[in-house]
């Protein structure tokens, strides 16, 4: 692994960004701040790929604000080219001393880019997938994904006379996904809980093989907040439980933040995306949370239908 100094508390997080600001995103984006702490816990050494999508604004040639190396790739094959630079590193024996990390959006992640990211799986190349789900297509104008929650309002998923519920697909469950490619660790994360991001990225970093972490990063226009409130609604979010932490390693499930199982309606009514949905909807989304959380709690990750 290449040299990453171990983080364990909040104190002992460097106070040097590789990631500047001044970016093109908007204020308050989520997934620009799950760079940061990318580059927190992985050091300049760390190669990051990143597919097509809203994050392609940080830096616009002749403009960056990365001063650590940063590739920009299509869409549909972050993982491709990561797997060929490690190809290259290996090559000149400079393997050892990088960590290369694919960032992806969800809609890169679940849906187009998910051939190389599968492949990439197969291979069991020694690369780090981190999905930044902000669970929609944000750079496009929002449109749904297979990561977008039911009864989300997208621009592809709208509240219009006749339908009124948003979309009303279950998300596709990419940590089953991913695990079940034999993946060595496969774990989930909240930019409302550096920490706990910051310590899975280190551990994914010192395992071999191909490495799946879904950090969920909240979107303001995409979820039409408060450009204030991504980081309150990321622990909204995680607290009232519709999004788990946890890590599998080797097959060994762990809840890493028990959350405090807050009503779902606290988290869901400071998201414009939700406005639309009446008590009855709500109740679904508590239920389903509730039934979740009870196989989470009993160890059975794999008996829980979505999350
Ligand atoms: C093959 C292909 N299809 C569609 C697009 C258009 N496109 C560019 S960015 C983007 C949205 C990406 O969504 P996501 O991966 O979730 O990242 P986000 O925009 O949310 O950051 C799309 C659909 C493209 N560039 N290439
Ligand atoms: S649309 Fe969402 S993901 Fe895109 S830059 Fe703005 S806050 Fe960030």
């Amino acid at each position: 692994m290449a040299d990453v100094k171990a983080i364990e508390t909040i104190k002992e997080i460097g106070r040097e960004d590789f990631i500047g600001g001044g970016t093109f995103a908007c204020s308050g984006c989520q997934p620009v701040l799950g760079i940061k702490y990318v580059f927190k816990a992985l050091g300049k050494n760390a190669i990051m790929v990143n597919s097509a999508g809203c994050m392609t604004l940080t830096a616009n040639y002749p403009f960056t604000p990365y001063k650590v190396n940063w590739v920009h790739n299509a869409i549909e094959n972050a993982d491709s080219t990561a797997a060929g630079i490690l190809a290259g590193l290996k090559r000149k024996g400079l393997d050892k001393k990088a960590v290369i990390v694919v960032y992806a959006g969800d809609g890169a992640t679940y849906d187009i880019g998910f051939q190389a990211l599968s492949g990439m799986f197969d291979r069991y190349e020694n690369i780090i997938h981190v999905c930044y789900n902000n669970e929609v297509f944000a750079n496009t104008g929002y449109q749904r994904t297979a990561a977008t929650p039911l009864y989300a309002r997208t621009s592809t998923t709208p509240i219009v006379a006749g339908r009124t519920e948003g979309n009303i697909h279950p998300r596709k469950h990419m940590t089953k996904i991913m695990l079940a490619h034999g993946a060595p660790y496969v774990a989930t994360a909240c930019t409302a809980f550096p920490l706990d991001f910051i310590k899975k990225l280190q551990k994914a970093a010192s395992i071999n093989g191909p490495k799946y972490i879904e950090l969920l990063a909240p979107c303001i226009p995409g979820w039409l907040l408060d450009q204030d409130k991504g980081r309150k609604i990321g622990e909204l979010m995680v607290q009232s439980g519709i999004w788990p932490l946890y890590e599998i390693e080797n097959n060994f499930f762990k809840v890493t933040v028990q959350p405090r199982m807050i009503p779902i309606e606290e988290a869901l009514k400071m998201q414009g995306r939700y406005a639309h949905l009446n008590k009855d909807e709500i109740a679904v989304i508590q239920k389903q949370i509730n039934e979740e959380w009870e196989k989470f709690n009993k160890g059975e990750f794999w008996n829980v239908s979505e999350y």
